[in-house]
């Protein structure tokens, strides 16, 4: 059978890699083929996309002609076709996860859009604006009371699709603004999370790339 997962630059597509990395920790095997989504080219290169996935957007995962769009879609199927489920088996912990998975993928922190995917591999970081720090700090107290209520080592005890949904702002932030020591599970949460051999493989690979400077970022007019 052929399986195709049309995915992003790796220092770009944070909902690419939540995808590729959903399926890699399943391990289902799949052919991957990288959409330069960086400007100019990224317009006719998604257009390409939108020919067979109506959202034109990746990722994408394509089964002998079978379209599954949308990231979220990607891991709960992958969840599915693996042998352990990417689900918490407790139904406490798998709502909670849920509810994670569904606020990052729809609204999730004001302080996103600030801070693109594509910063956490710029050399030179930005100073954090007093409103910043509060807003990545509201999270981090949030992700902290939450890993103790479930009292594992991620998010909601076990390794979860929330941990992979949440793990491209957990990039983010942590590039930014580590986690002091009001937030040890935090801290212990994201040195897990972002040692993962699979994460790692992604992120090193995102290292190496010429970074991709986004206006806006200095807050440049
Ligand atoms: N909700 C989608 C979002 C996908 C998305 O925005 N992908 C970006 C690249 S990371 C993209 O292809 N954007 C093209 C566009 O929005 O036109 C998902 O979770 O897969």
């Amino acid at each position: 059978m052929e399986r195709i997962l049309y995915s992003g630059n790796r220092n770009a597509s944070s909902w690419a890699f939540r995808a590729w990395l959903a399926l890699k920790e399943q391990g289902i095997e799949f052919e991957e083929r990288v959409i330069d989504i960086r400007r100019p080219q990224r317009w006719d290169n998604l257009a390409q996309i939108g020919e067979f996935s109506p959202p034109a957007a990746v990722p994408v995962l394509v089964e002998n002609n079978f379209v599954i769009f949308d990231s979220i879609a990607i891991m709960e199927y992958a969840s599915e076709l693996g042998d352990a489920p990417l689900w918490p088996a407790d139904i406490h912990a798998r709502a909670k996860a849920r509810s994670f998975a569904a606020w990052q993928h729809s609204t999730f922190a004001r302080v996103c859009p600030c801070l693109s995917f594509e910063s956490a591999f710029y050399t030179d970081k930005k100073q954090l604006s007093a409103d910043e720090i509060a807003q990545i700090e509201g999270v981090y107290s949030v992700w902290e009371e939450t890993i103790i209520q479930f009292e594992g080592d991620y998010l909601v005890g076990t390794y979860s699709i929330a941990d992979i949904m949440l793990l491209p702002s957990a990039v983010r932030f942590s590039s930014h603004y580590m986690p002091d020591q009001r937030w040890p599970h935090t801290r212990k949460w994201f040195e897990c999370l972002l040692n993962r051999p699979l994460v790692r493989e992604w992120l090193d690979e995102a290292e190496q790339l010429e970074p991709i400077y986004l206006p806006g970022y200095r807050n440049d007019p």
